[in-house]
């Protein structure tokens, strides 16, 4: 039947509102996972995935890294940015121009013009782990958006309101989904629900996120 032909093809863009100020840009960068999941690797070979400690001493079950002029890093000290890679005593990789050109124009798409990151935290989920409602609030300046693009495994994101105790929507994201909030979204909790077990043509086993934030 001809509709089986269209089976297996990719979603195509769309832009779905989640509240104000915040919107899922479906299939954003479907057509530049693997330029992007090549850039995460280079990164990666030189500031590696690693699993920090939060503050409170619990090691987190999301691996992560950074690139850019900033990363974001936690240990017994707390959540900061930092200029350099804790591992190394080295500035952390710099950021890769298809990552700045991607987030800027998703955070335009999302109508917040001249978006230029400065930092880009590397997020890598494997089945099992999961990241707790939280708000993203360690940057300077809160009228900059956050942009998030999601690669490999799907996930459920879960974006709630201004208190950690509201009920959060949920949301499946796929590979190529890029999520921007900001204005009066910019402080909402979310996070990300326990990753499946899963395999993906362009990850393996695993997940990897992308959170462009202006830190300074
Ligand atoms: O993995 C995600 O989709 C969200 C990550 C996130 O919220 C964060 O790193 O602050
Ligand atoms: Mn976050």
């Amino acid at each position: 039947m001809t509709f089986d032909l269209f089976a297996d093809l990719p979603a195509p863009p769309s832009r779905e509102p989640i509240t104000e100020g915040a919107v899922l840009l479906r299939a954003f960068a479907a057509g530049e996972v693997r330029e992007l999941m090549q850039a995460i690797d280079a990164v990666i070979a030189q500031a590696p995935l690693r699993h920090m400690q939060t503050p409170g001493g619990f090691r987190m079950s999301v691996a992560m890294s950074n690139c850019g002029q900033y990363g974001w890093v936690t240990d017994r000290r707390g959540y900061r940015y930092q200029h350099e890679d804790p591992l190394s005593g080295h500035p952390w990789p710099g950021m890769p121009a298809a990552f700045t050109q991607l987030a800027a124009r998703a955070a335009q798409e999302a109508g917040f013009a001249n978006f230029t990151p400065d930092a880009c935290l590397v997020n890598r989920y494997e089945p099992g782990a999961r990241m707790s409602l939280h708000q993203d609030k360690n940057e300077l300046d809160m009228a900059q958006p956050i942009v998030s693009v999601s690669l490999g495994l799907p996930a459920t994101f879960m974006f709630g309101g201004m208190e950690r105790s509201e009920r959060p929507r949920r949301m499946r994201l796929e590979s190529g989904d890029v999520v921007v909030w900001g204005g009066p979204a910019r402080l909402l909790f979310h996070g990300v629900d326990i990753l499946a077990e899963g395999e993906h043509p362009l990850t393996g086993r695993c997940r990897y996120n992308l959170t462009f934030r202006c830190a300074r």
